[in-house]
């Protein structure tokens, strides 16, 4: 068991630290505000290979592994959880295209997104009457000579106003799981509506969109793997989707945690720092203790998704544990600020609201419960 990191995942994890401390730390604030990150932070962070961490060289990506993609989602998330957020879809498009796509579908949406040509991908599975449950789908793909129709609606899609890409599930056979196939649509496509912004809780700044597909019409060299595959497709993009929701959740609680810290030695009661109180140490070290917890999940089920070995249970408890106890801790963290936490003058009660969603995203806290004691069970 070797828990150092190796020097390209040191590298690639002082990069973003770097960034996320220098440029997104100061800006998640106004990403909020403003209810938009600036194309130009998700441009700079593709020329630093954050778009496309686990993405080989040859496709303009970092090859850098999940270990350190893990890591540099930590860093951004503490900076600014709604860019993280853009940025984990974004990987997530780019990596499944690059597992189950052609040469040409690699060649041609792959590299764009790792470079920041475009700006984001998006993951169109959910619906709204098919969340936690995609196998009752209702959107279909019909296939018409040598081009296939998409019609139907999708729901809570990240980045869906600003996809360069989107993966799109549809039913293509009968009922169930077995019907879904999935595509690569275009952002832009005729036929393709983009809905009203969620007004959300949290991560403000990234959008979230319904889609309504109005019999949009792509080649049939669309289709991303095989006919009737799409939902391992989702499985297999969603395990390792939920390695970057789990690094996203640690990435807020730290942050929300370093600046408790900080608070607790700069605020004084009764004629001192209150970091000096058992009852706020108390709180500063459950807070460490839990997180160093989480992250070892993390980056555990990333280190097995790195040796190519199974890690879908390790994720779907990685991404449990993570978001339950970034919830607990930034809630602590808030604590640790008084009065002053409940307000927007510190960013503890943006990481709270932000660190909530984590709970419920790539599957909620219920769905890694199935996933885990299925396999138990088994
Ligand atoms: N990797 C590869 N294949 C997988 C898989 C995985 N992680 N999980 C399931 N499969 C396969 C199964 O092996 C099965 O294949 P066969 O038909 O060849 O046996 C097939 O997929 C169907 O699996 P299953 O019967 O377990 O499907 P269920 O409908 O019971 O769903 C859960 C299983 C609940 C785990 C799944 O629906 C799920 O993850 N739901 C949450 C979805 C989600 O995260 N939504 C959020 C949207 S994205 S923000």
């Amino acid at each position: 068991m070797d828990f150092e990191l190796s020097e390209t995942q040191m590298m690639v994890r002082d990069t973003a630290r770097a960034y996320a401390e220098r440029v997104l730390s100061k800006r998640a604030a106004g990403f909020e505000r403003d209810e938009r990150i600036d194309p130009e932070v998700l441009r700079e962070m593709a020329s630093m290979g954050l778009m496309g961490v686990n993405i080989p060289a040859a496709l303009g990506g970092a090859e850098a592994g999940a270990v350190s993609y893990a890591l540099a989602m930590m860093e951004i998330a503490g900076g600014c959880a709604a860019t993280a957020v853009t940025m984990a879809v974004t990987n997530m498009v780019g990596e499944v295209i690059n597992a189950f796509g052609t040469e040409a579908q690699r060649a041609r949406y792959v590299s764009r997104l790792a470079s920041g040509e475009y700006l984001a991908g998006s993951f169109a599975l959910s619906e709204p009457e098919a969340g936690s449950d995609p196998g009752s789908m209702r959107t279909t793909a019909t296939r018409v000579g040598d081009r296939w129709i998409i019609r139907g609606a999708k729901q809570w899609i990240t980045s869906g106003d600003i996809a360069g890409v989107m993966v799109v599930w549809a039913r293509t056979g009968g009922a169930g799981t077995a019907g879904l196939s999935c595509f690569l649509v275009e952002g832009g496509a005729e036929g393709l509506r983009v809905g009203r912004r969620e007004d959300k809780m949290g991560i403000r700044g990234s959008s979230t969109v319904p889609l309504e597909f109005d019999d949009v019409s792509v080649p049939a060299d669309a289709l991303l793997g095989v006919e009737g595959g799409g939902f391992k497709i989702a499985m297999m993009a969603l395990d390792g989707g939920r390695i970057g929701i789990g690094a996203q959740a640690v990435g807020i609680a730290a942050a929300a945690t370093r600046e408790a810290t900080e608070y607790a030695k700069d605020r004084k009661q009764f004629g001192q720092p209150i970091a000096n109180f058992q009852a706020i140490q108390w709180m500063l070290a459950d807070n460490l203790t839990e997180l160093e917890a989480s992250k070892l999940l993390v980056l555990r089920a990333a280190s097995l998704k790195d040796a190519k070995r199974p890690f879908s249970t390790e994720a779907a408890m990685a991404k449990l544990f993570a978001s339950e106890t970034a919830w607990r801790v930034t809630s602590r963290a808030l604590q640790v600020h008084g009065g002053y936490g409940y307000t927007r003058e510190f960013a503890a009660e943006r990481h709270l609201r932000d660190s909530r969603v984590t709970m419920i995203y790539e599957g909620t806290s219920e769905i890694q419960r199935i996933v885990i004691a299925r396999s138990m069970l088994r």
